[in-house]
């Protein structure tokens, strides 16, 4: 990991509130940092609720989910974005990007083994797998839990998430230590745009929110380049949203996929309750070609090949929540189905 470019302490003690504060409850007053000699406002943490982390963003405005910090263990600025691990009271360690959680070691399996198994559940002996994004490696570890992938490519942008995912992450980096992983440092647009037309089974996209360094992850010529990357009848699931905060992101990501992938378009959700809102979906399309019926798994995980040591068993996938995951509440419904199929 850079040194140079680690901008706080990588082993600081956040003290508790001083008395006073908590019993005014909200106070703006910065909070102590343990091993400084002076008071300092640690970058991403909110300074309304002195030992709290609150994800404020203008993404989900007038609303914000906070955590109580116990330490915080790292703070960097990479080249893309700011870098932040603390360890939370509730939900284990956390990973935090640009002041937005990405994952926390309580309920990161929700999305982690969503974001996975409904596309290569729904296919058959998937063998060649894309992940853009996903720098953790938890969307690795669980790629790897099928045995008949022979080829894992990842491209993640940003080489800090992944140094700092296997120094405090090593139950989710894990992934990276499957021999068929080939890690690609560097720009997914860039990386798809030079793969030959129709070279993976299935890709998946684990990216950060559309505001930042995943922006273009959003965007209809990224789409176009995943269907080209795909062969017929090969699947994408893509991190989309929640239906409760963006629906209009999801509609424009329903319309463009609607327009490039002639096979099945569908948007499944899953809950997180570390991500605003507590729920996070996920846009599931293929090309076309042999049809995918992404309702109803055809590919199971094998049991034994699913819990290696390593790995540990899955904690929330199995295949009626693979199903149940499609089923939308009706105002998601009439917005996302009638643009679907
Ligand atoms: N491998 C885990 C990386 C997580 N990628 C998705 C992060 C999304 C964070 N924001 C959620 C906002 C929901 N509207």
């Amino acid at each position: 990991m850079a040194e140079e470019s680690v901008v706080g302490s990588t082993d600081v003690h956040v003290k508790r509130p001083r008395e006073e504060e908590e019993e005014n409850g909200v106070s703006s007053v910065s909070m102590e940092v343990e091993g400084s000699n002076k008071e300092q406002q640690p970058d991403c943490i909110s300074a309304v609720i002195p030992g709290w982390f609150s994800e404020i963003s203008p993404m989900w405005p007038g609303e914000a989910h906070s955590l109580k910090v116990e330490k915080i263990l790292f703070q960097g600025n990479s080249e893309y974005q700011k870098v932040m691990v603390f360890q939370s009271s509730t939900y284990g360690k956390v990973l935090v990007l640009d002041g937005v959680i990405q994952l926390t070691e309580r309920d990161e399996c929700a999305y982690q083994e969503m974001i996975v198994h409904l596309p290569l559940c729904s296919i058959s002996n998937p063998k060649k797998v894309l992940v853009i994004g996903g720098g953790d490696g938890g969307v690795l570890r669980e790629v790897s839990r099928h045995s008949s992938v022979e080829q894992i490519d990842i491209c993640e942008i940003d080489k800090m998430v992944v140094d700092v995912s296997k120094q405090f992450f090593p139950a989710v980096a894990v992934g990276y230590e499957d021999p068929r992983v080939t890690l690609h440092i560097g720009d997914g647009v860039a990386f798809l745009k030079a793969v030959p037309e129709g070279t993976y089974d299935a890709v998946i996209v684990d990216s950060s929110d559309p505001i930042g360094p995943a922006q273009e992850l959003f965007e209809k010529p990224f789409f176009e380049s995943v269907a080209r990357a795909l062969r017929p009848g090969g699947v994408v699931c893509t991190q989309a949203e929640s239906i409760w905060l963006h629906m209009h992101i999801i509609e424009d990501i329903v319309k463009n996929c609607r327009q490039i992938f002639k096979g099945s378009v569908n948007y499944a959700w899953t809950t997180v309750p570390t991500y605003p809102s507590g729920v996070i979906g996920f846009m599931l399309c293929s090309t076309e070609g042999p049809p995918v019926d992404f309702k109803h798994p055809v590919n199971p995980i094998d049991a034994n090949d699913s819990q290696s040591k390593s790995k540990g068993p899955l904690k929330f996938y199995n295949s009626e929540i693979h199903t149940a995951a499609f089923c939308l509440p009706s105002f998601a419904k009439k917005v996302i189905e009638p643009k679907t199929k």
